[in-house]
């Protein structure tokens, strides 16, 4: 009887660890992950192409964040090329480590 209780005991330990292990190597769960990239879609504020700079009133980000206005940077002026204020526009956002940055627009 205190056999098995002891093997269920090692058994729950054991499953704890490989579960705590598995935790760990979740993606998303650390800010050290690599980039990650979103689709981003909303409407151009503002841009500035020679700062790389554009503002965006996004639409809901799932997984990252809610619908606001806010800045971004862009990876590179052309980025902008096309691109003015009042567009509608769908791209990419780049996530890495808490700072986003587009690296595509297109008018949609
Ligand atoms: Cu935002």
């Amino acid at each position: 009887m205190h056999a098995l209780i002891r093997t269920l005991a090692l058994v729950a330990l054991f499953t704890v660890g490989v579960l705590t292990v598995g935790c760990q190597n979740q993606p998303g769960s650390s800010t050290k992950d690599a980039p990650k990239l979103y689709d981003v879609t909303g409407t151009v504020v503002s841009l500035d192409r020679e700062k790389k700079k554009v503002t965006l009133d996004h639409e809901d980000i799932p997984g990252l964040m809610k619908a606001m206005k806010m800045d971004f940077a862009v990876s590179e002026a052309n980025v902008l090329d096309g691109i003015s204020a009042g567009d509608r526009v769908a791209g990419k956002l780049k996530a890495d480590g808490g700072t986003y940055v587009v690296t595509s627009l297109e008018k949609r």
